[in-house]
């Protein structure tokens, strides 16, 4: 009797236990913010917070929604997250030697990478197709040396490094596509004496020191850059650019500072006037102009002087010392963002036009009309202190980071009236929301990019991380939902809906590649001279040949294929005490050439944890001495 009663009771409370968990689970697939469950096995822990917890968990099994590509900056490597985890899925590396690829010691990367080996990465940007990110390649540029670099993004590699692209001083105006990805232009921080070499005294700057904008041309093909033609400009300096879109399709705008034409302590001296520029420059008219042969060859490219362009460029006065200057996504409109002031200026393109059209100038500088700045622009919106950025969502919001005020302003683009503002912390650069610089962002999520972590995370000295946030966008309060730490600086970021790219899983098989091989009996090594050539396979867990013997001096080039046809499955090679280092794909053929100038025995192994046999996966060059 008791015995049963035990029983019935055992039963009712078990019953009881499913009964809630089962109504728990309904409820939350109801409504993934019914969070009372979770909440009580975490104390302190606010609902709000268990909620951004929710919203950015993305469970094992699941992928995340988007991709978020973010410069690293001095690093020179390109960042790639998922969003909404913010987990860091990869580094590529761009201008940046890196021996977790063996990129900087292939052959291939190190004549890609060329003199240089580091590079000041800011602006990557996704190519487009009708104003929408395409998902075929990215762009970023090389502030430090004048260069810009495709990445395929099929691959996730880089596949281009073009420059220095010739006159263009710094140029941190990049990279900004235009809405087919005709283009990208490239303007420059620094004023300086063209070509590069030229020497001239800063005495001479007002005459001998100019501005350039390049517009580089992208092959619709394959994405290859070349110079398409570029611009004279006065010695300001050029900062953040936009193409324009939609109705502004087929200009571009640059913010100006410096237009003092200070060459020494520009901290002060280039504050000086109340007004700087934005400037209006018709690329489809220069581009005619470059067909027709207007064009001087300056350092190997050609340049035109706008003097002979009329109505090719426009000034439009623009608060001081603007930074970033944004298009709108139906292209109606180009914000400025005062930086020293705290205000964005809200410019319609209409009304711009208006004035070219009916010459409604308010006087000249270096030869470019002022367009009437009262009827350019249609609002001044007092966002906080330091805008320095915007971007845009799909209700016709707008988003400025206020880096002095670390904060982010929501304003609306119908009123112009501030919404929201929410802390982020540290000092924010540049956002980036979803989709954020096409004709039709999905708003959703805005990452800012902030310039200080300090007490965010772990100390790790006296440096710290800098700091990315994920904020939420889907309601009418901005909310964070989640702390990255990134490292180095994130500039700029652009985030991509995932099922736009289309990765491939091997490199296909293909016999007239340089060096390949896959079958061991084609594994050889081939002497002629001082010149030996070895044809490696590599697959689960071998190398063939797995001994190599060579004299000292001899020239060595050495090609690895991986045979394995199977995803991820990456073989390493290293050699022992001569730096030589890289990774084969799984079907990739890689190059590597250097001398072989220390006699001795070499072990050479495999670096990349490929099977249960990979510490086995190894094999010896032996060097003969001279004598
Ligand atoms: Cu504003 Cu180099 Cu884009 Cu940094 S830049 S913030
Ligand atoms: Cu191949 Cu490890």
């Amino acid at each position: 009797m008791h015995k049963i009663k035990l029983k019935t009771l055992f039963v009712a409370v078990a019953g009881l236990f499913v009964g809630l968990l089962l109504a728990y689970s309904i409820s939350s697939q109801i409504s993934p913010t019914t969070t009372g469950g979770l909440k009580a096995s975490k104390e302190g822990v606010s609902e709000d917070l268990i909620d951004a917890a929710l919203k950015t968990y993305v469970p094992p099994g699941q992928l995340d929604e988007y991709y978020l590509f973010a410069s690293g900056g001095h690093s020179g490597q390109l960042f790639v997250y998922g969003v909404p985890s913010m987990r860091r899925i990869r580094s590529i590396p761009v201008f940046n030697k890196e021996s977790a690829v063996g990129y900087g010691w292939t052959t291939e990367s190190k004549e890609m990478l060329g003199d240089f080996a580091w590079g000041d990465a800011h602006h990557p940007a996704l190519s487009e197709t009708k104003g929408d990110y395409d998902g075929r390649w990215l762009f970023m540029n090389d502030n430090a040396n004048s260069r810009v670099a495709r990445v395929n993004l099929d691959s996730f590699t880089t596949q281009q490094i073009f420059g220095p692209v010739p006159n263009v001083y710094g140029p941190h105006g990049s990279v900004f596509l235009t809405p087919n990805s005709e283009y990208f232009m490239m303007a420059s921080r620094f004023a300086g004496p063209i070509p590069y070499g030229t020497y001239s005294e800063l005495d001479n700057f007002k005459e001998d020191y100019k501005g350039v904008m390049a517009a580089i041309a992208i092959d619709p093909k394959d994405g290859e850059m070349s110079v398409g033609w570029e611009v004279l400009l006065p010695p300001w300096s050029y900062d953040l650019s936009d193409a324009g879109k939609g109705v502004s399709d087929g200009w571009c705008f640059l913010t100006t500072y410096n237009t003092e034409e200070a060459y020494h302590l520009l901290e002060v001296e280039s504050s000086q006037r109340e007004r700087d520029y934005i400037m209006a420059i018709n690329w489809k008219m220069l581009e005619q102009a470059a067909k027709d042969g207007k064009v001087k060859d300056i350092g190997g490219a050609k340049v035109i002087d706008p003097m002979d362009v009329p109505g090719s460029v426009y000034l439009v006065p623009c608060a001081k010392s603007p930074h970033g200057v944004d298009v709108t996504p139906d292209g109606k409109y180009f914000i400025g963002n005062g930086k020293l002031a705290p205000t964005v200026t809200v410019f319609s393109f209409e009304n711009f036009m208006e004035c070219v059209n009916t010459k409604d100038f308010q006087g000249e500088e270096r030869g470019f009309p002022i367009v009437n700045y009262e009827k350019t622009r249609v609002a001044e919106v007092e966002v906080g202190l330091g805008p320095l950025h915007t971007q845009f969502d799909d209700k016709g919001n707008a988003y400025t980071s206020l880096f002095v005020e670390s904060a982010v302003a929501k304003w609306s683009l119908t009123d112009f009236k501030v919404t929201d503002k929410t802390q982020v912390h540290y000092c924010p650069g540049h956002l980036a929301s979803a989709e954020g610089d096409t004709v039709n962002p999905d708003g959703k999520y805005l990452v800012s990019l902030n310039k200080l972590a300090k007490d965010k995370y772990l100390s790790v000295g006296p440096s710290h991380p800098e700091s990315m946030q994920l904020i939420d966008l889907t309601s009418s309060k901005m909310k964070v939902l989640y702390d990255s730490p990134t490292d180095p600086e994130p500039h700029f970021a652009q985030m991509i809906k995932a099922d736009k790219i289309k990765t491939f899983e091997v490199y296909p098989k293909d016999e007239a590649r340089e060096g390949a091989v896959y079958a061991k009996e084609d594994a050889k090594v081939v002497r002629d001279g001082n010149n030996v050539t070895v044809y490696m396979m590599a697959f689960r867990s071998r190398y063939y040949p797995d001994a190599v013997e060579i004299n000292e001096g001899d020239h060595v080039t050495w090609y690895i294929t991986n045979t394995d046809f199977d995803e991820d499955i990456t073989h390493g090679f290293g050699i022992m005490f001569y730096d030589i280092n890289c990774e084969s794909q799984p079907g990739q053929t890689q190059k590597l050439e250097f001398v072989a100038d220390k006699a001795g025995v070499y072990p050479y192994y495999c670096t990349n944890f490929c099977s249960a046999l990979h510490q086995e996966m190894q094999g010896y060059l032996l060097i003969k001495p001279k004598s």
